[in-house]
């Protein structure tokens, strides 16, 4: 039988620690890990915490990036390898949008709409993010949020905060 490949987007946050060195080797854990492939990333924005209260410009500011890749893995399955790669990189779960050394959210799982008690998607808050769009855009200029239409005109709705760093990260060149 062959396996259903399905194109997934992948959001990483980071914002204590050595935020670049942890969001590259995030990347290249999925990369490698079994059921992933053609991972692409989009290059790194540094941006302002959003906070439960709003965005806080006097927080550590997170490194933010997003990644394409095709799976043959189970959203649920996906998800276990990310929350294992959030822990290995010694993320605490405390305050809901408190800091954190590394966070990976599930944006898009094919055109799939799932909704149970451990995952929602499309992420249910991606529209709204400067720190998500932004680096999308820059890895994919022609990207389409299902559901809330092109990033470009959510990007310039909301107004884009986030500061490009530095080129795409490719982790097969790494
Ligand atoms: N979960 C449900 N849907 C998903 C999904 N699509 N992807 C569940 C990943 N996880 C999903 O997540 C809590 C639970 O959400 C998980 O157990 C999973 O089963 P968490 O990572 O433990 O908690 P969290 O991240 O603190 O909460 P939440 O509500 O997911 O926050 P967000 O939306 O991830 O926002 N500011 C900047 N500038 N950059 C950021 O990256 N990130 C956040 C976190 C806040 N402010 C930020 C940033
Ligand atoms: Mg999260």
């Amino acid at each position: 039988m062959i396996a259903q490949v399905t194109q997934v987007l992948i959001a990483f946050g980071a914002n204590l620690g050595d935020r670049g060195e942890t969001i590259i080797a995030a990347q290249q854990a999925l990369a490698d890990a079994p059921g992933i492939s053609e991972f692409e990333a989009s290059p790194l924005h540094e941006t302002i915490a959003m906070t439960i209260d709003g965005p806080d410009p006097d927080a550590p500011r997170y490194l933010n990036a997003v990644a394409r890749a095709t799976t043959t893995l189970s959203a649920h399955a996906l998800l276990d390898i990310m929350q294992r790669i959030e822990l290995d990189h010694g993320r605490v779960r405390d305050v809901r949008w408190g800091a954190r050394t590394l966070d990976l959210d599930l944006i898009l799982y094919g055109g799939r709409v799932i909704k149970d008690e451990r995952l929602q998607v499309p992420h249910p808050r991606a529209h709204e993010r400067d720190f998500v769009l932004s680096p999308w855009l820059a890895l994919e200029p022609g990207a389409v949020l299902m559901g809330h239409g092109r990033v470009t005109d959510l990007l310039t709705r909301i107004g884009d905060t986030t500061q490009p760093l530095t080129a795409a990260i490719d982790p097969d060149q790494t």
